[in-house]
Parts: C-alpha cells; structure tokens; sequence
C-alpha cells in the first residue's frame, strides 16, 4: 500500500508549525514543512494597549507550509487544524474579516467576568457550562466586544443583529480553506457559550446573554460539528493542495482545541491516568466520560472542556512555561546569552525546593520580566530570594511541579477517579528536570511522550475522519504510543517529605 500523508496545522501561541504525519506500517513519522514564530502584537487602544495576532501572517505561513507539504512529501490525504483556545474572528455578511483577531492575553477582558456576574451568577453559569473562568474566556471577550462596538447590542433592530459570524481561529482558518463555516465541539467548549452535557451551544445562556447583558448571539454562532467531521475539500483556487489521485483534500475537523488534539495523543493504555499537556500553558488533569459540575469543582476552578469522541477533558490551567518563557526574554534582552540547555543544567544543580511560588498567582500571568515577580513573591513569603539564574529557573521548574501535584490530586478528589500513572506530553517534556521533579512530586510514574503530542492527536483524528484509519481512542493511542519516543521517571520516595513541606508552607 502507498503510504498516506496527512497534514496537520498546530498554532501556538509562541510558533506555529505545519506538519506532515506519514501512515504506514502501523506507525506515524512526521515531517515539519514548516515553522515560524507567533506572538500577540500591541496596538494603542481608547484606555490602554490591545493585543491582537497577525493572521494575514499566520494564514500566509500556513498557505507556504501545506503547499511546501505536497510539493517535498506528497499528495495530502487528509488536513486537519488546532490552535489555541478561546479566541475567534467576526465575519461580515460578505464573508469577509471584519476588524481584527485579539488575542487571549488582550487586557480589554479585564474585570468583564465581574460585570457578567453581577447579573448571571458565576454557579449559574459553570452548572451549565462547566467551564473554568478565565478573563479570556470567549463569552467575556465577546461582551468587551460589543461595547467596542464590534457587535450588534440586542436592542439594535433585527435586521443588523445577524450581521456577523463567530468562528474560533481554528474554524477561521477551515473556512478560508474550505468556505465552509462550522464550530468544532472542542474548541467551542473554551467559549462558555457550550452546555458540557449537552454539547451543543446553550440555549439557556445564550437567552440569559441577551436579556441580562444586551449581546444578542442569534444567527452569530455557526453549527457545532464533533471532531472528526469531515467540513469540505480544500478549495484549490485558494492553496493548491491535493490528494492522491488529484482528488481534493477534505479539510476535517478535528479536536481544532490544541489541548484536545494534544490529550488524544496521550499514549495511555488504561484509563487511570492523569495527563500534562505541556506548552506554554500546562494543562493538567483526567479524561472522563461526563463532565464534574459540583460547587466544589466550580470553587476550584476545574474546567469541563470537551474531548473527542465524546469525552470530557477536566483540567486546570497551570502558568506552565510561559513564565519561562518570558523570564528567559526579559534575560536575554538584558543581554544574557544562554541556551536552554545551559539553563536547564543551572536548575539541574541548583538547590532544590529552596525558593517556591504559587506559579497560577495572576501577576505571572501578563508579559514581563518573572524574575522580578519572583523577588517580590519570595519577600511578601519570607523566602530567601533566587541569587542566580539557575536558582530562578529552579524555582520555576519546582513550583509548575507542585501545581501538577496540587491540581492531579483536586481532580482526582473532585471527580472520584482514581489516578495511577501521569503521563506527559508536548515540548515541554524536553525539560527532563521537570518531568522528574513532576514524578516526585506528585508520587506518580510519569510517562513522558510524545513531545508531539499535539500534531500527532491532530493527524490520527484527521486521518480516522477521511476513513483512511478506524478504531476508538484507545486504538488512536496505541498508533501513537508506536509512533513515540517515551521516557518513564519513577518517583523518588525520599522527596515525598519535601513537597509535603513546600506544599505546607506555600498553601497552609
Ligand atoms: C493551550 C491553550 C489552553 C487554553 C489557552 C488559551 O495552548 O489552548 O488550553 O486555556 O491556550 O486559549
């Protein structure tokens, strides 16, 4: 049999990459075609600065990457794409942008969820909708955009009220390819806009959103679609992409929410486990069969987002390497020259646990220099300040480890499932300090791989949707487990007395 090639496009909110997964011999060998760099891009705003993505740029790298795709590997088979969550472009009528995409860390969001609380109660919402809060979720950028007057109020007259279409980034770029608009049930569970049982947008909220906030979605929000559906063939008057043959490369939605491709990738076998999908976010937590829409589950901020194949991802949001990330930025413009290999050998020999902060605090949250934020964490603490660079990486590495702790055991607890092994998937495992320190402190083996998680999640559910694969989730893990390179750290006993301590003193 020839083998089959499937194109996968995976946004990040730091890069972006297309790539090329090729099916044979039960396994799955990827080929980058290509890589380029993202970030959200300040604008001045009437009260201060906006943050919106450049997505003539990303468009314009992704039309290069898939065409790159069939000239260097071959006809594509099947596409599929995911990028981050939550955040969505408005069309006109004409089908055309209308304005620009902004991005999640974009501060027009702030203390909006005040606001839509004070008339829909937040435990009112999450019964439904069982979704984390956020400043950055969707229904609270949508309301900051209507009083910047990007939609329709629901008092203007009918006729205008349909005048724009939603369509999450993901489903953005399907339709350009496509011209075909759809909502993929994924990406659209991080809206708030979603009932987590029903999967399917809320009538019930969307009702509450127009009499109690005047933001009218009728007509706004395109059909939800499950992953795996096929949306179109790619127009090729557009990206001359094809398939074998010559026939047209369908365009299938799969889990279009990075986070979804990325735990369909989770090479489990069983299903004690719990997961860390590492990127610039950490996202830890269990896969169930129904969403956990307790007070408790609320009060701890765990969110319901959906899964494929009818699952349910409940997870919490950890800072995750975003805060590397940026002490490394602000580092390296102060003209510090060093690798990550180099960094990552300082936190190997700096001294453990010594300094440790709560990693989900809001102010590590907006772009900035983080290692002055840890100085004045570890003061209002009373823990000794980082005297090096190896010490501040250190920290970092320490304190995302005993968020995973924290969140593995709150989930567990909140939904009765018993936890046996983590695993971890996504760049971040490159980092072997924190997938060791991950393993003692949560107490767990972990099980990390692949670093690909989530284009190997994106290329197995878009290849399954163009039949040219069959079996369950359990049957995609396997291909993927076969696919992998995979580490296994055992947890260290005599740490266990240490993170217990740290855990004692940073949260009582
Ligand atoms: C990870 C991620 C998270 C989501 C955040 C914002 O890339 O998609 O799941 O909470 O980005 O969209």
């Amino acid at each position: 049999a020839h083998p089959l090639h499937v194109g996968a496009v995976d946004l990040g909110a730091s890069s972006g990459r297309v790539m090329v997964g090729t099916i044979a011999d039960g396994r799955v060998t990827l080929t980058e075609t290509r890589r380029f760099t993202n970030g959200p891009i300040p604008l001045p705003g009437p009260d201060g600065e906006r943050l919106y993505w450049d997505v003539l740029h990303l468009w314009n790298e992704i039309r290069e990457g898939l065409l790159a795709a069939v000239r260097d590997v071959g006809p594509l088979a099947a596409v599929g794409i995911d990028t981050w969550g939550v955040d969505y472009g408005l069309l006109a009528p004409s089908g055309l942008l209308a304005g620009q995409v902004a991005a999640y860390r974009c501060p027009r969001t702030r203390g909006v969820p005040a606001e839509v609380f004070a008339a829909i109660p937040a435990a009112e919402l999450y019964a439904v909708n069982g979704l984390q809060v956020q400043d950055f979720n969707t229904v609270f950028q949508l309301v900051a955009e209507s009083r910047d007057g990007g939609l329709p109020r629901a008092a203007a007259p009918a006729a205008s009220t349909a005048q724009r279409t939603m369509l999450l980034l993901p489903d953005l770029l399907t339709y350009w390819l496509t011209g075909k608009p759809v909502a993929e049930i994924t990406n659209a569970s991080t809206t708030g806009l979603v009932d987590a049982r029903e999967r399917n947008w809320s009538t019930q909220l969307l009702q509450r959103l127009r009499t109690e906030l005047d933001l009218n979605l009728d007509g706004v929000l395109p059909d939800i679609v499950e992953a795996g559906t096929v949306v179109g063939p790619v127009r090729r008057d557009v990206v001359d992409v094809f398939g074998p043959d010559g026939h047209p490369t369908p365009v299938v939605a799969v889990g279009s929410h990075d986070t979804a491709s990325a735990v369909a990738a989770v090479p489990a076998a069983g299903s004690d486990f719990a997961y860390v999908s590492c990127g610039t976010w950490s996202l830890v937590g269990l896969e169930l069969d129904a969403p956990v829409l307790t007070e408790a589950s609320r009060a701890a901020n765990f969110t319901n987002e959906l899964g494929v194949d009818g699952t349910v991802r409940y997870l919490k949001n950890v800072m995750g390497l975003w805060v590397f990330n940026e002490a490394v930025r602000t580092w390296r413009q102060q003209g510090l020259e060093l690798s990550y290999r180099e960094l990552d050998a300082a936190a190997e020999a700096a001294d453990p646990l010594r300094t440790v902060v709560d990693i989900n605090d809001p102010v590590f949250f907006d772009p900035g220099d983080m290692a002055a934020r840890i100085d004045d964490f570890a003061i209002r603490t009373g823990q000794p300040r980082p005297r090096s660079i190896g010490d501040y990486v250190r920290c970092i590495d320490d304190s995302l480890a005993l968020a995973y702790r924290r969140a593995v055991r709150e989930a567990a607890e909140l939904s009765g499932k018993q936890v046996g092994v983590l695993h971890m998937v996504g760049g971040g495992i490159s980092n072997r300090l924190l997938c060791r320190l991950a393993a003692d402190a949560t107490g767990l083996r972990v099980v990390a791989g692949p670093a690909e998680g989530t284009a190997l999640g994106n290329i197995v559910v878009a290849a399954r949707g163009a039949g040219l694969l069959e079996g369950d989730l359990t049957a995609l893990r396997q291909l993927v487990r076969n696919s992998s390179d995979i580490t296994e750290y055992e947890p260290d006993p005599a740490a266990a007395a240490g993170w217990d301590a740290a855990e004692r003193q940073l949260f009582g």
